[in-house]
């Protein structure tokens, strides 16, 4: 089957500022949680690299530009960092706006459209330090900076997102040793989702009023929940696990509310969070024009044993457990499961249970350890493995689309090397190869082929490129 794909596809790769950006303290900026975070316990972090310089885009954009045109690339998604653009939460930073739209011009100069997400997981240290999105607070605090954000740099960008992952700091933060807090609190948790949620609407409401051009969307990170057996007590598990890791942040982005069945869920382990008046009309104007959905694996599930289970539930693992399927493929360097097929299940998730809303797949991606043991004697990592599961997951996209879902691009997760949190430079994302002495930049195999993927606007043998 020969696959192409439709006009004006989006093809591209996606980082965000605090993996990307480094410049830490320079030109006004403050620190966000994770620059406190590695200075309390650098330890923390895999061999002790923190977020000080990452890949060094504050310096490097323009090349970046140029390198990504260089490999037909026609958009890129990267995050504004809050605590460059508003240092106080209050005072805007000239020198933040200057950079950002530079950024963003050389970007269109080279034929990128920029893809411009404002919060991924980098919560300003002043903010945290008075609870950050447990404090109610945080929602206004947010909706000035998104409004702010849209005002600086409207008339340079056409795709505007809200969130990545919100879901992500919730179970990081509060339900693991993930993401600072990292306490463990289901109520607490489940609050920090809810602002999250009306942050998330508030930031949509104020767009709007701005009656600016564009779009605006939210990108969320959707696995297909497969249960391990058709039994009732599996089956009731795919539905909690449907209801608390998907819907909870799907629902209220695509349909304006929260689903009858989660409030019900919620309700019954005395785990609503605190509401105002106001709420449910506020999320209701939080509704998209597109989603990015990002997808890596699928997530599989079980019944939880009767011995086993809290009443009133006090962890997730009391409403649905993890299933090791037996015959999984694994991308083993990052633990997570290989699974293309997933991404046309949830494709056809979006066609039929979200009124088939546009989306794009904003992040997908294989991070290997240890790359250089790939590179050949030109100095070119040859990374097979990722151009395989490049393939095998943009021929789901494809099948997706002749199945009549809206796709309307795919990047990958990223574009050079970048930072990964707790991990790192560990694993290894990019088309390009980071040199992390000196900055240098280095196309990898993928990025041959992509470029001849995307010139073709088909997917091509890897066997057949020439570099
Ligand atoms: C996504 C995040 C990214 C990125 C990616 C790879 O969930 O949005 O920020 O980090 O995962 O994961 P990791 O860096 O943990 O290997």
């Amino acid at each position: 089957m020969t696959h192409i794909f439709p006009d004006g596809f989006l093809w591209g790769a996606a980082t965000s500022a605090p993996q990307s950006e480094g410049g830490q303290y320079e030109d006004g900026r403050t620190a966000s949680t994770w620059d406190k975070w590695f200075e309390m316990e650098p330890d923390r972090f895999y061999q002790g690299r923190g977020p000080k310089n990452t890949s060094f885009t504050y310096e490097r954009y323009k090349e970046d530009a140029e390198l990504m045109k260089a490999i037909n690339l026609n958009s890129f998604r990267t995050s504004i960092s809050w605590n460059r653009l508003l240092p106080d939460g209050q005072e805007l930073n000239q020198k933040a706006v200057t950079y950002y739209r530079d950024y963003f011009t050389q970007l269109k100069k080279n034929g990128v459209e920029p893809i411009v997400n404002l919060f991924h997981f980098d919560m300003p240290w002043w903010l945290m330090e008075k609870g950050g999105w447990e404090n109610r607070e945080s929602i206004d605090h947010f909706s000035f900076y998104a409004q702010t954000a849209f005002e600086q740099f409207g008339d340079l960008v056409n795709y505007w997102t809200t969130f990545n992952e919100p879901i992500v700091h919730v179970t990081c933060g509060y339900l693991g040793e993930y993401h600072w807090p990292k306490v463990f609190d289901l109520k607490r948790a489940i609050q920090v989702g809810h602002h999250t949620n009306l942050a998330h609407a508030a930031a949509v409401k104020a767009f709007r009023k701005l009656g600016q051009e564009g779009e605006i969307g939210n990108i969320l990170n959707l696995s297909p929940v497969y249960a391990r057996s058709n039994d009732e007590g599996d089956l009731l598990a795919k539905t909690n696990a449907l209801e608390l890791h998907v819907k909870s942040f799907l629902d209220p982005t695509v349909k304006g509310r929260y689903s009858d069945y989660l409030v019900q869920l919620l309700d019954e382990n005395d785990l609503l969070p605190l509401t105002e008046e106001g709420d449910r009309e506020l999320i209701a104007e939080g509704k998209v024009d597109f989603l990015g959905v990002n997808y890596y694996q699928p997530l599989r599930v079980q019944a939880v044993p009767e011995s086993e289970k809290n009443q009133p539930a006090r962890s997730l693992g009391d409403f649905s457990r993890h299933y090791n399927w037996p015959e999984k493929r694994m991308n083993k360097h990052r633990g997570w499961e290989i699974y293309p097929e997933g991404i046309y299940d949830l494709a056809m998730m979006i066609k039929e249970d979200y009124g088939n809303i546009p989306f794009y797949i904003s992040e997908n991606g294989m991070g290997v350890s240890e790359e250089e043991r790939f590179m050949n004697a030109d100095g070119v990592i040859e990374d097979d493995y990722r151009i395989e599961f490049i393939s095998d997951h943009l021929a789901n996209v494809q099948k997706a689309i002749e199945g009549g879902a809206n796709c309307f691009g795919y990047h990958l997760w990223t574009f050079v090397d970048c930072w990964s949190w707790l991990n790192e430079f560990k694993n290894r994302y990019g088309f390009y190869r980071l040199n992390l002495e000196t900055g240098e930049r280095t196309p990898k195999k993928s990025a041959f082929w992509i470029s001849e993927v995307i010139s073709q606007n088909k997917l091509i043998d890897k066997n057949s490129i020439h570099y």
